[in-house]
């Protein structure tokens, strides 16, 4: 499970986060998390050196009011992050929060 999704960090440590801006990211789903990268020819160094991002117990909705772009989702984590992803289409989209949820 890998591909692109911009991404747009919304909580962060409880508080809504200064940087705000949506980034197209190289996601991709290992068995301990989500990894983040530039590109798909960039993943030994991780973007901005981000840890992994730990997916148990994270929760994933399609229906959250956002109405600015197509095919956006939330994932709420167990810490309290939330992040934004927007995907390029609705296979993309079911794809990765199907993923995302199940790791
Ligand atoms: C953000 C950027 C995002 C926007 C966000 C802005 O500014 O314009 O695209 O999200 O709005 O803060 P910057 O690039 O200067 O960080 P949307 O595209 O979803 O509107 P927000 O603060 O309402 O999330």
């Amino acid at each position: 499970h890998e591909g692109f999704l911009f991404r747009k960090l919304d909580i962060e440590s409880l508080k809504k986060s200064t940087n705000r801006s949506w980034v197209n990211l190289y996601c991709i789903l290992h068995k301990g998390g989500l990894g983040f990268y530039k590109d798909a020819k960039n993943t030994a160094t991780a973007y901005n050196n981000e840890p992994m991002l730990n997916l148990a117990h994270c929760h994933c909705d399609v229906t959250n009011g956002y109405k600015k772009k197509k095919n956006v989702f939330t994932l709420k984590t167990k810490d309290g992050s939330e992040f934004l992803f927007h995907a390029k289409d609705e296979v993309s989209l079911v794809f990765f929060k199907t993923a995302m949820e199940l790791d």
